[in-house]
């Protein structure tokens, strides 16, 4: 087949312009990973529950006092993930807490330490909050995030893990 000149230049063109897009979509992506952690694997308490009010209707967490006032209540959630670009990430969380013996959890990278994330804020609002006592030092490939049941009754819907590069602060539910 054929195309005239012209037709074939114009071709040409909207090709170049949607690799040019997809390549901007995926480059800008590159240093902002997303993750739900309810998509991870779960080790009880720590358990989904579903909200209209969480990015893809659901987040993760325990019932509150469940355990004795003082004691961590466990579990674990562990989610896969892969990293474009290395460099410093900053641990963003979209969290809700119930009160201030529910409002941490431990968050740990790999064979990292465990850092606690929270013990601030007000309780009963879906807020964005960081994790302000590190940056994760990621390299370039696969890596692993567990996040660990601490304090009963605290709710985690969604994960922005971002380059120290990026100071946007997440907003809204889909951060
Ligand atoms: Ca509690
Ligand atoms: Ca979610």
């Amino acid at each position: 087949m054929r195309f005239h000149p012209t037709l074939r230049t114009l071709v040409l063109i909207m090709a170049a312009a949607f690799v040019a897009a997809l390549a901007a979509g995926v480059l800008a992506d590159s240093k902002r990973i997303s993750l739900e952690p309810e998509e991870g694997l779960f080790k009880k308490p720590l358990k989904a529950f579903k909200s209209d009010a969480c990015s893809g209707g659901k987040c993760i967490g325990t019932e509150d006092e469940i355990v004795d006032k003082g004691k961590e209540c466990g579990g674990t959630v562990k989610i896969e993930f892969d990293v474009a670009t290395s460099g410093n990430y900053v641990f963003w969380g979209r969290a809700r807490w119930p009160d201030d013996c529910g409002d941490s959890f431990y968050i740990q990278i790999d064979d990292g330490e465990k850092r606690v994330f929270g013990e601030e804020g007000t309780p009963e609002q879906w807020r964005w909050r960081k994790l302000k006592s590190v940056k994760f030092n990621l390299s370039k490939g696969e890596h692993t995030l567990y996040i660990h049941g601490r304090e009963d009754g605290a709710l985690l819907d969604k994960v922005i893990l971002q380059h120290e590069s990026d100071g946007r602060i997440p907003q809204g539910k889909s951060g």
